[in-house]
Formats: C-alpha cells, sequence, structure tokens
C-alpha cells in the first residue's frame, strides 16, 4: 500500500524516465531501433530498475497510466530524434498484459502518433509470451488493430513461456526476441545453443524476423551471425542509456 502511494506520488511528480537501448541490424551493423526501457528516479533510493516496480503497477492498476506515459514519453523522443536528423530508428515500447486488455489502446496510439506526427511503421511494441497467451481472444482482436496501423508485434523473452510457434502462428506478430538466457549459453555446446539455432529456423520458416537479446560477446555475436539472425542488442553495444547518450550512439554507426 506504501508502495502504491509512492508509484502514484511519481507519476504525479515526473519522477519517471526513458532510458534506451539500441537495436543493431546484423547485415549492415547500424542501428535499426531503440528499445525504451522505464526507470524510475526515485528521490532517495536513486534510479529504480523496472524489476523493482512494474509488478507492483500492475497488480495495483498503475500500470495503465504508467504504461499512457511511456507511450507519449517515447513518442516524443521518436519525434525529437527525427527532428536531431536521425532516421530509420524504430521506437520498440514493452506492453504489459493489463495495457493488451485495455479497448481504447488502437485509440490512444492513434492520437499520440497524430499528436507528434509519427507514422505508425516507426513503432514496434513488444509483448511476453503469457501477455499473448491470457485472453488470447481479446488479446488478438487489439493486436490486429495495432497490426492493421502498421506497427510492428515482437514477442519478447522468447522461449521462457509457455507458447509454442504453433500457436502463435495466431498472432500478427512480425519479430521474434529471443530471450537472453539462450544467448548467454552460445558457444558452449549446450542444449542452450541448440534452441537458439532451431527457434531461429522456426521463426525464418514462419516468416518473422528474429532479435537477439542479452548480447555481451563477439563470439555470441559472431555465432548469432551465422545462425541468420537478423538484429542484435546487449551490453557489447550499448546499455540502455539516456536519449543524448543514444542519440551519440546512433550518429557514431549509422
Ligand atoms: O531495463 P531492464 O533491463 O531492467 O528491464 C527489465 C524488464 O522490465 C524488461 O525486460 C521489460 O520487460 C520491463 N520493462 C521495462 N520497461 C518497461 C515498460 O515501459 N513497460 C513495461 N510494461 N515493462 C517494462
Ligand atoms: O524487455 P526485456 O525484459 O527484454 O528487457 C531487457 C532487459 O535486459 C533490460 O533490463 C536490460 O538492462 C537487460 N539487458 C540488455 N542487454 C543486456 C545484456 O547484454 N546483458 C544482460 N545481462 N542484460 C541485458
Ligand atoms: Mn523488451
Ligand atoms: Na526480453
Amino acid at each position: 500500500l506504501k508502495i502504491e502511494h509512492s508509484l502514484r506520488q511519481a507519476l504525479a511528480n515526473g519522477e519517471f524516465r526513458l532510458h534506451y537501448q539500441p537495436v543493431i541490424d546484423m547485415p549492415t551493423g547500424k542501428v535499426c531501433g531503440v528499445e525504451a526501457l522505464v526507470r524510475w528516479q526515485h528521490p532517495e533510493k536513486g534510479l529504480l530498475a523496472p524489476g523493482r516496480f512494474i509488478g507492483i503497477a500492475e497488480e495495483t492498476g498503475l500500470i495503465q497510466p504508467l504504461g499512457e506515459w511511456v507511450l507519449w514519453a517515447a513518442c516524443r523522443q521518436l519525434a525529437e530524434f527525427k527532428a536531431a536528423g536521425l532516421s530509420g530508428v524504430r521506437m520498440a515500447i514493452n506492453i504489459s498484459a493489463i495495457q493488451m486488455r485495455n479497448g481504447n489502446l488502437p485509440l490512444l496510439v492513434r492520437g499520440i502518433i497524430e499528436a507528434y506526427g509519427l507514422r505508425a511503421e516507426e513503432l514496434m511494441f513488444e509483448i511476453t509470451e503469457t501477455v499473448a497467451m491470457e485472453q488470447p481472444t481479446e488479446t488478438v482482436r487489439i493486436l490486429d488493430l495495432l497490426h492493421d496501423m502498421g506497427i510492428s508485434i515482437a514477442i519478447d523473452d522468447f522461449g521462457t513461456g509457455y507458447s509454442s510457434l504453433s500457436y502463435l502462428h495466431m498472432f500478427p506478430i512480425s519479430h521474434l526476441k529471443l530471450d537472453r538466457a539462450f544467448v548467454k549459453e552460445i558457444g558452449e555446446d549446450t542444449d542452450e545453443a541448440v534452441i537458439c539455432d532451431a527457434t531461429i529456423g522456426l521463426a525464418h520458416s514462419l516468416g518473422h524476423k528474429v532479435v537477439a537479446e542479452g548480447v555481451e560477446t563477439t563470439a555470441q555475436l559472431e555465432y548469432l551471425r551465422r545462425l541468420g539472425c537478423d538484429m542484435v542488442q546487449g551490453f557489447l553495444f550499448s546499455q540502455p542509456v539516456p536519449a543524448e547518450q543514444v542519440i551519440d550512439f546512433i550518429r557514431s554507426r549509422n
């Protein structure tokens, strides 16, 4: 209850921040997108990672206004990237299960896009497998509306949930984000490396692009390149950083 109150205060006081992690296009090595990751600049505790508050925000329903703030902030930042001359950078935004059940989401998103003069094609929404599995009928309906607008849909943390690729064909997805738990084991002759290989092959045969998360070494990068992985993100390139820093990073590579 106390944390719920302070989350509410934090929203009112503007204590949330977005950091951005670049997503690298494998063939060209250029930055093709960024993922927005929320942080809480707590007045006493410092910068808090989402693991500390997203769960509570979901339980208390505060994820709705927080998620809405994230959408506005990420889209405003994308408009600023473009105004600063950066092009071809897609903004990926994490969407919680609770937000996906809000039938108003497509209209809200349309309003934000229009307010900042963006194109829907410049956005990607990341949902976890578990989100997609809960209330699949309603989720499919909302995802179809977002997809019809032109927004790309990615399944996040792929491989950690319960879904199978055969089930996911119901959803209008274009990207799978391979969870970093699998990437971590690459090069060590493990089942996880085999799973990486098989997942990329299956995803491609279904027409999906694959983004590998948590790439930390050049050995992992080169292995993923040989497997035909389309995009990568991870500490090898950059941690999630404030907008000014990600702009410098993009300028230095593109
Ligand atoms: O930034 P960090 O690596 O600590 O993020 C941890 C997790 O928090 C991410 O995997 C993501 O699922 C979740 N997360 C980060 N930002 C957001 C956000 O804006 N909305 C939601 N719903 N989840 C987020
Ligand atoms: O949305 P998702 O749950 O995938 O959020 C990405 C999380 O993974 C963020 O919390 C981010 O800080 C973290 N992360 C991103 N790149 C790396 C990496 O290379 N290594 C590790 N250990 N964590 C990473
Ligand atoms: Mn994500
Ligand atoms: Na992830």
